[in-house]
């Protein structure tokens, strides 16, 4: 049974991924909607006409007297929600949501739900493999995979959500059985005013939520709490009551959860603190949902890591190849310069650059001295990059991505390492990341 009404009329607006998954939930429930998108030819257009030949669809600029017809918007991730004619439509009265809220609205089993800055789709599939571990009936999606209406069956028991801050945006109550925020560093500077806008974003994922954790290393990823409301914590240092940490005993580094050593960390197949810090906030959660130590931990030791996350390539003349394509980010970058960095005896040859997204770059300058050989830069905001970076390491530019793979090759030492981690969007250059990554993990594959 669907909990909306149908005598209502509501409008998609944005016309990708899960704007057409909007369109299937509608369609099979009877509702009566519409389509709108700001692009002439978005990308499912065509899709949408040939399944849906009936629903009607607007192109182009928005009309803010056809968004008025609606009662609700159904917004997409992709269009910001300071979109004139979004605003003009608000203040006349129509409700602005998104696919997130009309799947929490009808999801019967627990949401564990995940946002941050970094590593969400990691914790995310880790949380979602244990699950599975644990046989429960899970379905793992979201900002990652399948989008969120797709998920929803009556068969399953537990929902491991990725959400971005942009879907967050349009999310007025998620109902999570656990929520968090992983980590709060800039991003998408050129959608948000500033840092406060991005956090409160990212922060709506505690609305209504059961039980929360937090990260006790960042303090933005706190929500404000109602007493007694369970509240979880991971981080680092050594864990007291109701926190996951890590403990030294003898000379060996252990995941722990309060008092109690859980597995040694050397098991672990994914390398570097950020990790170790992934691998605590998915037992937080899990353990929150009443997963079982023994499936989480069997979980831990068989993660290999994501696709362009930090992925080994190949090695050749004694340098190893890392694609990290998927650190779109500044605060990404950092956490694969540092955790790689850390590992080894010689030097990072970086490859960074593409859409800034107006981020500030001085935060890379550190660690690229402290790690790097050199840094290659590629993309529109190479340039931003390189004055960040000012004379901490010799810089070159590349105007293609196998240019800055050749130039690395030509600058690395035996036992260094190529490391692509943009801390940029690939936009300007790529469809998306997983474009980038698979095009260097190819270039490197047949370097002779
Ligand atoms: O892949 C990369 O290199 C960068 C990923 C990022 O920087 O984090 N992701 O900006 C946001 C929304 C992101 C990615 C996907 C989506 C959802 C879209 C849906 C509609 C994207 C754009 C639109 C555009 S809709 C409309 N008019 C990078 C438009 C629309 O122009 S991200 O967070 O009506 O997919």
């Amino acid at each position: 049974m669907s909990l909306i009404a149908s005598d209502h009329f509501r409008i998609v607006v944005g016309l990708g991924k899960s704007g057409m998954s909007l369109v299937r939930f509608l369609a099979q429930r009877g509702v009566s909607f519409a389509v709108a998108d700001t692009r002439e030819n978005p990308p499912e257009l065509a899709t949408l006409r040939r399944d849906y030949p009936q629903v009607e669809v607007r192109c182009g600029e928005l009309d803010v007297e056809f968004l008025c017809r609606a009662d609700e918007l159904y917004v997409s991730p992709g269009l910001a929600l300071a979109t004139p004619a979004l605003q003009a439509a608000a203040a006349r009265g129509v409700k602005l949501s998104g696919d997130i809220d009309l799947f929490a609205r009808n999801a019967k089993a627990p949401i564990v739900a995940i946002s941050g800055s970094n590593a969400k789709s990691t914790v995310t599939t880790l949380v979602g493999e244990m699950a599975a571990a644990a046989g429960k009936r899970v379905a793992v999606g979201g900002n990652l995979g399948t989008p969120a209406l797709d998920l929803l069956s009556d068969d399953i028991e537990l929902y491991v959500m990725e959400l971005s801050s942009f879907q967050l945006e349009t999310t007025n109550q998620l109902g999570a059985e656990v929520a968090t925020v992983l980590n709060v560093s800039e991003d998408h500077m050129d959608r948000y005013s500033g840092l406060p806008a991005y956090h409160l974003a990212k922060h709506r994922i505690f609305r209504g939520a059961r039980q929360v954790v937090v990260n006790r290393q960042d303090a933005l990823t706190r929500p404000l709490m109602s007493e007694g409301q369970p509240c979880w914590t991971f981080g680092l240092s050594a864990p007291d009551f109701k926190a996951f940490g890590l403990r030294e005993e003898n000379g060996e580094k252990y995941l722990a959860f309060e008092f109690q050593n859980l597995m040694p960390v050397r098991e672990l197949k994914v390398r570097g603190a950020h990790n170790q810090a992934n691998a605590l906030a998915a037992l937080a959660l899990g353990h929150a949902v009443g997963l079982p130590f023994d499936a989480m931990l069997a979980s831990l030791r068989n993660f290999t890591g994501l696709e362009h996350r930090c992925q080994w390539v190949r090695e050749l003349d004694g340098v190893s190849y890392y694609n990290d394509s998927k650190a779109t980010n500044v605060g990404a970058a950092l956490a694969a310069i540092e955790g790689l960095g850390m590992d080894m005896d010689g030097k990072l040859i970086l490859i960074a650059g593409g859409d800034g997204k107006g981020a500030d770059f001085s935060g890379l300058r550190d660690s690229v001295a402290n790690h790097c050989r050199a840094a290659v830069l590629i993309g529109r905001d190479a340039g931003l990059i390189a004055d960040a970076l000012g004379d901490a390491v010799p810089q070159v530019r590349a105007g293609s991505l196998d240019e800055a793979i050749a130039l690395s090759r030509s600058l690395a030492q035996s036992g260094d390492a190529v490391l692509l981690s943009p801390a940029c969007a690939s936009f300007d250059m790529f469809k998306n990341y997983e474009e980038r990554g698979q095009l260097f993990a190819r270039a490197v594959e047949v370097l002779a």
